[in-house]
């Protein structure tokens, strides 16, 4: 098996909008979310996505804080931070997209607005440009973070416009509510619409985590799961860690026959060069 065919799992450990009266198990300050970085990728993930939060659990997108949870995620493991430039429903973009100026390994970038449960996940077409310009100027990978089918082809535009550079890595994002549903038929659909020469990462929502990871296990794409996607383990049962979530996908992987990429392969399968 080369490094490319290898598996890079996503621990999402958090999420901003996930709380400890939903579960207790999410991390919130940052000595947390690096252990449970640490755990997770103890537990086979080479990329953790991260949300800031302040003490009382609230979601922020203060880059002191962002700043302290990649430090010491650094120093307890060695794994891809992806930072959130999505922070939660109803921040602006202003305060969003300051993380960037970090220059972390990686970030994500929504490529259109879509409704998010009760809210609406604004991404203005100024905003995503923005955003993506900050990402060339810091030399942050971009994870195009589609949550709809259309917003795949919103990043070709990007591209063609200069903004991106192919080839694009993206998380195609299945079952938030208002969004595209957490069914196999739809992710076949938006692989069907990648540029060529993409690669992708999979991550269902809620219940839809599981069936949507082991689908994208089969074609060939990588895995997200995390407690900011799903916070069970099984119906009616929480999952007691984000290094849970992982194992599982690592055993159904080695069932399958496919590596688990380290991080250090994770670089170069997502396009990240010459940082480490
Ligand atoms: N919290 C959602 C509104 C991202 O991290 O880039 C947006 C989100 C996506 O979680
Ligand atoms: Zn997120």
């Amino acid at each position: 098996m080369t490094d490319v065919d290898k598996l890079v799992i996503t621990a999402a450990l958090n999420g901003a909008e996930v709380t400890r009266e939903q579960t207790p198990h999410v991390p919130i300050l940052a000595e947390e979310i690096a252990a449970a970085a640490a755990e997770a990728a103890a537990a086979g993930a080479s990329i953790v996505h991260v949300h800031a939060r302040n003490v009382d659990g609230t979601p922020t997108q203060d880059k002191r804080v962002y700043r302290d949870i990649i430090k010491r995620i650094t120093a307890a493991c060695d794994v891809i931070v992806q930072v959130s430039t999505g922070g939660a429903v109803g921040m602006t973009a202003e305060e969003r997209g300051d993380v960037i100026t970090l220059a972390p390994e990686m970030a994500t970038l929504t490529t259109g607005t879509v409704n998010f449960g009760t809210g609406v996940f604004m991404n203005e077409p100024s905003t995503i440009e923005r955003f993506a310009d900050m990402m060339r100027l810091h030399g942050v990978r971009p994870e195009i973070e589609v949550f709809d089918v259309g917003m795949i082809a919103a990043s070709e535009r990007l591209v063609r416009a200069g903004k991106l550079s192919a080839p694009l890595h993206f998380d195609l994002v299945l079952g938030v509510p208002g969004a595209i549903p957490g069914e196999i038929r739809h992710l076949m659909h938006m692989i069907s619409t990648l540029p060529e020469g993409s690669t992708w990462t999979a991550a269902g929502v809620g219940r839809a985590q599981l069936p949507v990871a082991t689908a994208a296990l089969l074609l060939g794409g990588h895995v997200r799961v995390g407690l900011e996607d799903n916070i069970y383990y099984s119906k009616g049962q929480l999952a007691v860690s984000n290094a849970q979530l992982v194992a599982r996908v690592a055993r159904l992987a080695g069932e399958l026959g496919r590596d688990i990429a380290n991080a250090e392969e994770a670089r170069r399968i997502v396009g990240i060069s010459g940082r480490s």
